[in-house]
């Protein structure tokens, strides 16, 4: 599947059929991500998944639906930097939901103070930072967390 090709619902969940593990040893080395059905976190893991968001009303809900489907219990704390191209009333009808909670500045801010807002508002183990322009895909999130999880580091640029 090409890289920015939308998943279907629950696609992480699934290893892909008839492989053998040294076929996805292979894969893997060759830059395929792991499904997360075999991707080794804890079991109380949550991710905390904050999205600076300025103008991205082409992709905004695009983003929220591939970070969804991440099987990993996660919370989406979007920041709304005082868009003015109709960004805002889409987040507004897409919030509500348990996961996803929206804040806005009433004037544009910057990235870095989206992002303090944010962080103000993060409860997981693990916070990661989303741009909402698609340039980063949610489906690498196990990868870049996994020095984290084994203690090896504090953060991870990727
Ligand atoms: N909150 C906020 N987010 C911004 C601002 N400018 C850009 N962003 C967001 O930051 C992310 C990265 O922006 P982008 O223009 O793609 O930066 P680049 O990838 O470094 O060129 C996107 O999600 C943007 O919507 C801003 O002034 N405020
Ligand atoms: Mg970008």
């Amino acid at each position: 599947m090409a890289e920015d090709e939308p998943l279907a619902p629950g696609e992480e969940l699934r290893p892909p059929a008839g492989h053998a593990p040294e076929e996805l040893q292979q894969a893997m080395q060759a830059g395929a991500t792991w499904p997360w059905s075999i991707c080794p976190v804890p079991d109380d893991l949550r991710l905390s998944v904050v999205v600076p968001v300025y103008n991205e009303m082409q992709t905004v809900e695009e983003i929220i639906r591939r970070i969804r489907a991440v099987a990993v219990p996660t919370e989406i704390i979007v920041v709304d930097d005082g868009s003015t191209d109709g960004t805002g009333e889409l987040l507004d009808a897409m919030a509500g939901g348990k996961d996803l909670r929206v804040f806005r500045h009433e004037r544009n801010r910057g990235k870095g103070a989206a992002l303090r807002t944010a962080f103000a508002q993060a409860t997981g183990q693990i916070v990661i930072i989303q741009d909402a322009d698609l340039e980063y895909n949610p489906r690498e999130y196990c990868r870049l967390i996994q020095p984290i999880i084994e203690g090896v580091a504090d953060v991870v640029y990727g």
